[in-house]
């Protein structure tokens, strides 16, 4: 213990590394329970404490490569901020890396799907979120972390599957039977979870996905951390099984991980999103190649 995946003995070169870890510490349009940018920090300071062994894959997952960027610093303006964002992530790309982004709240994945979509034609995003996220504007601004999806959606042509919903508006239901699509709702996940994993991948039309996952996706009773929690979320498990079969059927060229929002003095909630991260890239680089 005491040598997580994100401290510098764990560490590769950039130029060696697989995964590229960019902190994005940024929450100005969060509408209340204001925090997300507290989310790499508490994140980094819990991956100290965590095992490098995957006890379920047998691997040490860093030794694939994870290098991690300096954190961001972002301006208050939501435009320059999305610029700072996708001038990081845009690198990565352009260096064949997975991006690992550590959110901050959900409006730094417009930026970063923007210029995923730039580097791969085919790509059909995965969203991980209790909320549908599809607002049109909210409190005056299209980039907005209520809006986050409505941008992706039209910047990815519709390709995007929703799961783990339990909560949207009238007007955003309105704009899925318009569109013709509904979400892989947390209920299907929760009476039939392996009926929901065949429904989400009947959905996907490429060979490349890219992951956003927003942590309120997971239950209130083990994800407390977060802006807008909804009862009835993912157990652990439940998410690392769609996780994984994701991983294994299709290629994930980039993920996010965003909206964790630590609470003085309650701990599981940051171990929980390290520990996310660090299987989502065992996971990816495990069954990249079969
Ligand atoms: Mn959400």
């Amino acid at each position: 213990m005491g040598q997580g995946f994100l401290e510098s003995s764990a560490q590769s070169s950039f130029k060696k590394a697989n995964f590229v870890v960019l902190p994005i510490p940024y929450d100005i349009t969060a509408s209340w329970g204001q925090g997300a940018r507290l989310g790499p920090q508490r994140i980094f300071e819990a991956s100290k404490e965590l095992e490098l062994f995957d006890e379920e894959l047998l691997i040490e997952p860093f030794k694939v490569g994870v290098h991690t960027l300096p954190t961001l610093e972002l301006s208050i303006l939501p435009e320059a901020a999305q610029k700072t964002i996708k001038d990081s992530v845009r690198f990565i790309f352009e260096n064949q890396k997975c991006p690992v982004s550590i959110g901050g709240d959900h409006s730094v994945s417009i930026g970063l799907i923007e210029v995923a979509k730039a580097f791969y034609e085919d790509l059909t995003v995965i969203q991980f979120d209790a909320h549908t996220d599809l607002r049109k504007t909210y409190q005056g601004t299209s980039l907005s972390h209520a809006c986050v999806i409505r941008r992706i959606w039209d910047t990815v042509n519709g390709q995007v599957i929703q799961v783990g919903i339990r909560s949207l508006s009238k007007n955003e239901w309105a704009f899925l039977e318009k569109e013709g699509k509904e979400p892989v709702w947390a209920r299907d996940i929760k009476t039939d979870l392996k009926g929901a994993v065949a429904l989400i991948k009947s959905g996907i039309k490429t060979k490349h996905i890219y992951i956003t996952l927003d942590v309120d996706c997971l239950d209130p009773s083990i994800m407390p951390a977060t802006g807008t929690p909804e009862p009835g979320g993912l157990l652990w498990h439940e998410l690392l099984e769609i996780l994984k079969a994701l991983c294994q059927q299709y290629r994930v060229i980039g993920f996010d991980v965003v909206e964790l929002s630590p609470i003085p003095g309650i701990v599981h909630p940051d171990f929980l999103a390290a520990r996310l991260i660090y299987k989502m890239i065992g996971y990816i680089s495990q069954f990249r190649d079969a």
